[in-house]
């Protein structure tokens, strides 16, 4: 079990406790310890795996919880949570993932109201029966309401990285089986979606009754939901579920095609297939005879099966039957980015605010990642519960930066800002403050809740702002958590367009904002793309490959991307 499900484990434990109103130092002490635990950079299986070392020399972790963590790493589970869960029906479980609806609140509307699901949660809000409730209100009414959407989905589906954490420990897993040839994550996790409904694993192998063995063994399974003579289903623990089917050779690029989908792309390569008389499906591509006789063409892998149709190899993360038929028919398939083609990370934190390594230590890892341009860009004073800027503390920030740049070889530092856009519009710092970046990014932090109109209006200005380069995060979504801000984002790219900047494509995983199709809708518009990682410390350059995902979904090439160009192509854009 990684860190991050461990924590989860542990805040989900607090949450239900607080749902059953019960102690509340037990309570607190969980999530101090979850928020701990999301926080070290090594693993606890490392620590507990030591016999030189003990849990309980990490601060914040005791006894108690030092024995549920080595519970959760051998066993992947945890009484306590297992007895809870017990008690408390599933559907009223879904109650606690209602943004806006803490464990108290849904206690409350459970025990008053007897709201035993999403669906009765919905019909009490929608009756207006919560309002009346002591301590509710209509705002929080309406809160409940907003956050329902999004708890219905975040109910069904996982955010990619953490079905990423999954299928790295399932594939390393798998591995151990003798014999097998080929193996790959197939579905919507290989077409780099933001969420995964499933995981669909695909060996190649001659028998599938040893690879079925083992993927039975696989730890955090907690149901087998069907077995048959070459396909299983489990889930986990943690709820997500996993597809393996077990395919010969000669079809696994036809089963990877096909497994891979999207089912609407698939259905425009079966009407191919019909067209120039083939059949495609999981086993291979054949010619139809007049007896109906099935000939077997191609299915070794995916390129064969494209060609068989007069198409060349499409990316996966571009198969959602949008544009990717007519340009492979045309023969323009964008040559889409990739991670190696990033040069510059325009968007971090130092310790000057939130981030959790200092100035040098973030440039120093920098470069050795091989970046060769990078802006600091901590947050403004308005965020002061990041510590913000003000224009003095920013000043020495930027005389440090001065200091350092007279001994730094091989890296460019840009001295930046992440400026906050006021609620009430305008920057958080004056212009002449700005006109001495190299680099502004304006966002948005407070008031993400305003109507279209106004918050539309504070993002225009920002982009109407001389000083500011670009916009971060423009939507503010949080993936399975918050619903994106009211903005127009049609109006957004207009103005960004008109007014040379750039937009952000946040690469941390749980925002990717933009979003595949507003990335599409930036590149039509002519507006560059700067991929940036929003890193708080020295691993959080790691997430990169997620931004990079996001575009490659969006059909973006190296030259949409403004940090794929060198510091001197980059430079003469700013
Ligand atoms: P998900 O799991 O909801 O995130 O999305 P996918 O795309 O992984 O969907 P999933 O797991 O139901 O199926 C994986 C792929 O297998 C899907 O993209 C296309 C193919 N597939 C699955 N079931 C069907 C089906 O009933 N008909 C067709 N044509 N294709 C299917
Ligand atoms: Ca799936
Ligand atoms: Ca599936
Ligand atoms: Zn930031």
């Amino acid at each position: 079990m990684t860190n991050r499900e461990i924590a989860a484990v542990f805040e989900q434990l607090a949450d239900l406790l607080e749902f059953q109103n019960t102690n509340p130092f037990r309570i607190r002490s969980y999530r101090n310890g979850a928020r701990k635990i999301a926080n070290l950079s090594e693993p606890l299986a490392q620590i507990v795996a030591d016999s030189d070392r003990k849990l309980t020399d990490i601060d914040g972790i005791g006894k108690t919880l030092s024995e549920k963590i080595e519970e959760l790493l051998e066993t992947s589970k945890l009484d306590a949570l297992e007895k809870l869960l017990g008690e408390i029906p599933p559907t009223v479980l879904a109650l606690l993932r209602v943004p806006g609806l803490g464990p108290k609140k849904a206690a409350i509307l459970h025990s008053s109201l007897g709201v035993n699901s999403l669906n009765d949660l919905r019909a009490v809000c929608e009756n207006q029966k919560v309002r009346e409730l002591k301590g509710f209100g209509i705002k929080t009414e309406e809160t409940i309401l907003n956050g329902l959407a999004i708890a219905e989905q975040a109910e069904s589906r996982t955010r990619w990285v953490e079905a990423d954490e999954v299928a790295t420990e399932l594939l390393t897993h798998m591995h151990e089986v003798v014999g097998i040839g080929q193996m790959e994550m197939s579905g919507s996790y290989r077409r780099g979606c933001e969420t995964i409904g499933d995981l669909d694993l695909l060996v190649e192998a001659p028998m599938a009754a040893a690879v079925m063995q083992h993927f039975g063994t696989f730890p955090g399974i907690a149901e087998i939901l069907a077995k048959g003579e070459t396909k299983m289903s489990v889930r986990l623990a943690s709820r997500l579920q996993i597809d393996l089917r077990v395919v010969p050779s000669e079809s696994f690029g036809a089963a990877l095609q096909y497994f891979t989908g999207s089912k609407d792309h698939n259905v425009v390569v079966r009407g191919r297939a019909k067209q120039r008389g083939l059949k495609v499906n999981e086993w291979g591509v054949f010619r139809v005879e007049d007896d109906g006789e099935e000939i077997y063409l191609a299915g070794k892998n995916e390129e064969e099966v494209y060609a068989s149709l007069e198409l060349p190899w499409i990316p996966p993360e571009l198969r959602e039957a949008r544009e990717e038929f007519a340009w492979a028919e045309n023969d323009v398939l964008p040559r889409i980015v990739e991670l190696s083609d990033i040069r510059g990370d325009l968007h971090m934190h130092t310790t000057a605010t939130d981030g959790k390594a200092s100035l040098e230590e973030m440039i120093a890892t920098a470069k050795s990642l091989g970046l060769e341009y990078i802006a600091i860009t901590d947050h403004s004073q308005r965020v002061s519960m990041a510590n913000g800027l003000d224009p003095k503390r920013l000043r020495e920030q930027w005389s440090e930066i001065d200091r350092l740049r007279k001994k730094l070889e091989g890296i460019v530092v840009l001295k930046g800002i992440e400026c906050d856009i006021l609620e009430k519009g305008g920057m958080d710092l004056p212009n002449d403050v700005l006109a001495e970046a190299d680099w502004v990014i304006a966002s948005v932090h407070y008031g993400q809740k305003q109507p279209s109109d106004q918050i539309t209006e504070r993002i225009l200005g920002a982009l109407e702002n001389p000083h500011v380069d670009i916009i971060a995060h423009p939507t503010g979504r949080l993936i399975n958590r918050r619903e994106p801000y009211a903005v127009d984002m049609e109006q957004v790219f207009a103005a960004a367009a008109k007014h040379g900047k750039m937009l952000e494509l946040n690469a941390n995983p749980a925002r990717l904002d933009l979003n595949d199709i507003h990335c599409a809708a930036a590149k039509r518009h002519g507006v560059p793309i700067v991929i940036s990682t929003d890193a708080h410390s020295t691993a959080g350059f790691e997430v990169m490959r997620h931004g990079v995902q996001q575009a490659r979904r969006g059909g973006l090439t190296s030259a949409d991307i403004a940090n794929t160009g060198s510091w001197k192509e980059f430079s003469g854009k700013l």
